[in-house]
């Protein structure tokens, strides 16, 4: 299972290094990347394939993300850990910025992994049940019409 994680998170970050070199030296062509952006989301997300993100999605896809930076397997995000997924993160970011990625969720799915985000009870430490917790939270954001799921309706502009 954490081995399956693991190849998707390689594969994500071939897909982003992907779309990074092939938008590279274009200037802003905006709107382009829409489509491909949506479709790697849901690839991602949608982890029962029926077309929708919804909580149940993200909150299995949050614990898979877990279980990937919970390198020592303690049910615990430490520092080293955290450490580790932040810079996995600003790699991803630096992705998006060349062109894909800015109107979708992914910023906001990123903030919702740091430390800020997760450590309800401020100790320093992402645990299981503080990641778990906090998924409700991320879906509400990423949910912008409010209708239960994300799909391509909460993608856009603003
Ligand atoms: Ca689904
Ligand atoms: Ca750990
Ligand atoms: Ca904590």
């Amino acid at each position: 299972m954490k081995r399956l994680s693991i190849i998707a998170a390689l594969s994500l970050t071939a897909f982003a290094g992907a779309a990074m070199a092939s938008s590279h030296g274009q200037g802003g062509g905006g709107g382009g990347g829409g489509g491909a952006q949506a479709a790697h989301f849901f690839e991602e997300w949608d982890m029962n394939e029926d077309g929708a993100v919804t909580l149940a999605d993200v909150s299995a896809r949050r614990a898979e993300i877990f279980d990937m930076f919970d390198l020592n397997g303690d049910a615990t995000i430490d520092a080293a850990e955290q450490a580790n997924m932040a810079q996995t993160i600003a790699g991803q970011e630096e992705n998006n910025r060349e062109g894909h990625g800015r109107n979708g969720p992914g910023p906001r799915i990123h903030a919702a992994m740091t430390l800020a985000y997760n450590d309800a009870d401020g100790d320093g430490l992402i645990t299981a049940a503080e990641f778990a917790a906090a998924a409700p939270r991320l879906f509400a954001e990423i949910d912008r019409n409010d209708d239960g799921q994300v799909n391509r309706l909460d993608f856009g502009r603003n």
